[in-house]
């Protein structure tokens, strides 16, 4: 049978790296991308990854930034030929295996009109502040619990890639709770309500011995500091997905079930990075650990020229929704690049679910 692809009722870019002003001067913006996306005070309210490399360019090196503890970012510089550079996004030492990032990256907000797409307003930044932050804070995702926004995002530093708690009452300040989950394990996303009196989260361990491909698992907690009961929830079973999944978007509560989007992406057959793609999964309303339909084929490929080309070719990234009538807007980083929007048909993608 062929699956229904889900038509995009409008597709919109939102934020480009030449939008933006880096925050260290000798900084480039190389992308602005993975965007947390709520409602707020009637506006939508997103907080994108902003991700900057040196702007100098050394022939036979490779700058890689980090934080330092004094709050200020600054660049090594390795030379090429002690480094595996085949991924854009990171290269690896070739004496000890040690990983690097070639861009550094902090959280933007950035407020807009509730309708329409035009204006973006640019409001708080929230930087690395602590040693698990040393090479970046990335990918944030928010959800509303009884009134405070909680935000998840990736923490990177040598300890590896962990995730990481702060709150929000405004968009103005924060609240930051550490390291929720350690290395590694990142796409992490909190349901907006507790069952049997805890929170649950999705999240998605990455170990290094390979079983299996890495999964996304469901958790539990009585604080969202500390969480238990996990369990794998999905493994990838279609080629699409085939390397690695990982939760996307906050679960939003449909009269079905839990909607929630999430990211596959395969390896190229020389073992390149592939597609990102996204799916969708429906999730029982009281026992979010069983899923009830899930889509066999991707809702969104990597089809329009922004999300085809950018800093890594071929990436639909999907970490926010917000659903209203029968529109779900899903928020998304397209070829960590830019920062987009597509609306679909609460119905049609139903309708893809099986
Ligand atoms: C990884 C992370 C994401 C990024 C995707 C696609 O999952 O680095 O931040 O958007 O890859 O490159």
């Amino acid at each position: 049978m062929v699956e229904r692809v889900i038509r995009r009722i409008s597709e919109a870019v939102l934020l480009c790296p030449r939008d933006l002003q880096p925050y260290g001067d000798e900084f480039r913006v190389i992308g602005v991308f993975n965007p947390g996306a709520v409602r707020f005070n009637h506006q939508t309210v997103l907080l994108s990854r902003v991700a900057e490399a040196p702007r100098e360019l050394r022939l036979g090196f490779a700058g890689l930034p980090r934080w330092e503890s004094n709050g200020k970012v600054v660049t090594d510089w390795v030379a090429e030929d002690e480094l595996d550079c085949t991924d854009p996004r990171v290269v690896r030492q070739k004496s000890d295996g040690a990983q690097r990032l070639t861009s550094v990256s902090h959280l933007r907000v950035f407020r807009g009109p509730s309708q329409g797409n035009t204006t973006w307003t640019p409001g708080p930044l929230l930087l690395p502040t602590s040693p698990m932050e040393e090479f970046g804070i990335e990918d944030a995702r928010i959800t509303e619990i009884d009134g405070t926004f909680w935000i998840t995002y990736v923490a990177v530093s040598r300890q590896g890639v962990a995730t990481a708690l702060a709150s929000t009452h405004d968009f103005e300040t924060f609240e930051r709770h550490g390291v929720v989950f350690c290395p590694e394990n990142k796409d992490v996303v909190l349901f907006p309500q507790r069952f049997d009196g805890e929170y649950v989260a999705l999240h998605r361990p990455n170990p290094n011995s390979r079983f299996g491909p890495p999964e996304i698992w469901i958790a539990r907690s009585h604080n969202l500091l500390q969480w238990g009961q996990h369990a794998p929830l999905y493994r990838g079973s279609c080629a699409w997905e085939s390397d690695r999944v990982g939760a996307g978007t906050q679960p939003v509560l449909l009269e079905e079930g839990w909607l929630v989007l999430y990211h596959g992406c395969r390896t190229t057959p020389t073992g390149g990075i592939g597609a990102y793609s996204a799916g969708a999964m429906l999730l029982d309303r009281q026992n979010p650990s069983r899923i009830l339909r899930r889509s066999h084929e991707p809702v969104m490929l990597p089809t329009s020229a922004f999300e085809q080309f950018g800093f890594v070719d071929n990436v639909v990234f999907p970490t926010a929704v917000i659903h209203s009538g029968d529109s779900l807007s899903v928020f998304y980083g397209a070829a960590d690049t830019c920062t987009g929007v597509v609306e679909f048909s609460e119905r049609e993608m139903l309708a893809a679910l099986r």
